[in-house]
């Protein structure tokens, strides 16, 4: 079999490219290493091919059996007639056979197109549509949610779906365990392609596809790996949805692999199981959301477990408020990494021998020499250097637009190539930024415009508070009135308590709540990040 990617065919319509010049000079400055993805595991696998790859709780899978099997699920899925270049749908939980399906898709030259386990019925339709999917790979179940009646409808409603593999039992569906194991060769992989699709963690409207290539991917996972000083000694914990860009490649699972480290999965984030999953695996790395962050300090209080295995926490995908930072490495013994990226590409880490102050200020400074930053006003011109601004960027593993997306893309892009990321940062002498909102998460309160983040970073620092939000709510005098929500220990603090709070604070008088709600859970994302659009429909 041979490649069948060039530029003509049909999964590349849609698809935008990165500028031909500059592309030569990401791969002269050896940013684009020219490798397929998939050889991160066949090279790790030829170094050490008995050293442990994947962990659960049944034990242990080296290098090289799950090379052979990667190869061996690539051949099954070219057996059953799917072909290099098609899309296929990933819905996979966090269990070892995740790595197994991923890289037999990738050296198979398929596209998986890698969905959380939460999205539902609209969202998967949606990519399925979007990406022409041939093909569907789910789990049977998961809590009372059943994927092979999702499968049912999608096969109805999506007219190019022909395959649907379940991982369990598959229903009337076929058994991913079943398919043929013996094919014939593998095809050569243009590493200039599509590699894989990730899904915007966008806040408005249907989520986007982000192709990413296997230049820019490897780079990816692989830069990342060296910001966190990664090596095989390292075993990374998927705590986050695998199929989420941070736990995948930020180094996570693919960093990871391609060191020759350890990967263990869990499925359930909660301090009873994850801290049991680090003490049996001697997890040395993770990555998680803040909301995840704050619970797992605060449960070293009760849950009794060795951690001390555990060299690194990565916290990233919304902001963690500094007293929330200052908490994790007195609880749980780590060194902290923040963490600001997107699925669009652009990375932000805190480097681990950056000064205390910065770790727990700031949400890191690019990963590339060659990410190109700018933080603008309204007007697209460049603030003054500190002030806040929207983050535009563009650099060697940021993508130039979303698959399929030729409209939105003429929004979301600048005509020379930046990326809009709506995020509202700061940029301190020494790079490292600091996010400080989102452009379209503030409250119009009589005119005066008030950051949500900002807030609520205040009330976090409240001791009876242990998450915050702030949305903003109709009012007939004002436009907006700021309403905020709680979730606290203990007694609800009163209206007036909180203002006395936070004007003893020094925030300005406009921005003190208008009103207080109480809840003992806010609504989360796909990912485990509040989900303001939920909270403010629900409010
Ligand atoms: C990560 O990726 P996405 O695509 O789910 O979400 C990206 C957006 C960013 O534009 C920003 O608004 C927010 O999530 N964000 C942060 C943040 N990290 C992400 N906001 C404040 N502080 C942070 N540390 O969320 C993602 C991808 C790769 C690595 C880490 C996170």
């Amino acid at each position: 079999m041979t490649s069948t990617s060039t530029t003509s065919s049909p999964h590349r319509d849609g698809y935008v490219p990165f500028p031909t010049q500059t592309a030569t000079a990401y791969r002269a400055a050896g940013y684009w290493a020219g490798r397929p993805l998939g050889d991160l595991l066949r090279a790790s696998a030829r170094a050490h091919p008995h050293r442990p790859a994947l962990l659960d709780d049944s034990g242990s899978r080296s290098y090289a059996e799950v090379d052979v099997a990667a190869d061996r699920m690539a051949q099954g899925l070219l057996a059953l007639g799917i072909s290099p270049g098609d899309r296929v749908v990933v819905q996979l939980p966090n269990v070892p056979e995740f790595v197994t399906v991923l890289f037999g898709l990738l050296r198979a030259g398929i596209i998986p197109v890698l969905t959380l386990p939460a999205h539902r019925r609209a969202e998967i339709e949606h990519l399925a549509g979007l990406s022409e999917a041939v093909g569907y790979i789910a789990a049977d179940r998961a809590g009372d949610f059943d994927y092979r009646e999702l499968a049912t409808t999608l096969r109805s409603a999506v007219p190019t779906l022909q395959h649907v593999l379940v991982l369990g039992d598959p229903g009337p569906f076929t058994d991913l365990a079943s398919i043929p194991r013996d094919g014939g060769e593998l095809p050569d992989i243009d590493p200039t392609d599509i590699a894989l699709m990730l899904v915007s963690g966008g806040t408005t409207g249907l989520p986007k596809l982000i192709a990413r290539t296997h230049d820019d991917y490897v780079y990816n996972a692989t830069a990342s790996a060296e910001v966190c000083q990664l090596t095989e000694a390292d075993v990374y914990l998927a705590t986050l949805p695998a199929a989420h860009n941070f736990p995948l490649a930020c180094p996570g699972i693919i960093g990871t692999v391609g060191v020759g480290g350890a990967v263990a999965f869990t499925g359930d984030p909660s301090p009873e199981n994850a801290f049991a999953s680090i003490e049996r695996h001697r997890v040395t790395i993770t990555a998680v959301v803040p909301p995840l962050a704050q619970l797992w300090c605060a449960a070293t209080e009760w849950e009794a477990a060795d951690l001390s295995s555990l060299r690194l926490l990565q916290v990233g995908g919304a902001r963690l408020a500094e007293v929330n930072a200052k908490e994790v490495t007195p609880a749980l013994g780590a060194t902290l990494q923040q963490v600001f990226g997107m699925a669009e590409g652009l990375l932000n880490y805190t480097r681990l021998d950056d000064p205390a102050e910065l770790l727990h200020t700031t949400q890191g400074r690019p990963l590339s020499p060659s990410d190109e930053v700018r933080v603008v006003d309204s007007e697209g011109n460049d603030v003054a250097p500190g002030a806040e601004g929207e983050l535009l960027t563009k650099g060697p593993y940021t993508i130039r637009g979303y698959y399929r997306a030729p409209e939105h893309n003429a929004r979301a892009f600048t005509p020379d190539g930046y990326y809009r990321s709506g995020d509202l940062v700061r940029r301190l002498p020494s790079g490292h930024l600091v996010v400080s909102g989102r452009i379209k998460d503030v409250i119009n309160r009589g005119g005066e415009n008030i950051s949500c983040d900002e807030l609520e970073e205040h009330l976090l620092a409240h001791p009876a508070v242990r998450h915050a939000a702030a949305v903003g709510l109709p009012d007939a005098a004002l436009g907006e009135k700021v309403c905020a929500v709680l979730v606290v220990e203990g007694e609800m603090p009163t209206l007036v308590e909180v203002k006395t709070f936070l004007a003893a604070r020094g925030l300005a008088t406009y921005k003190l709540p208008d009103l207080l709600r109480r809840r003992d859970r806010l609504p989360v994302t796909a990912v485990g990040k509040i989900d303001k659009k939920a909270l403010r429909a629900e409010t």
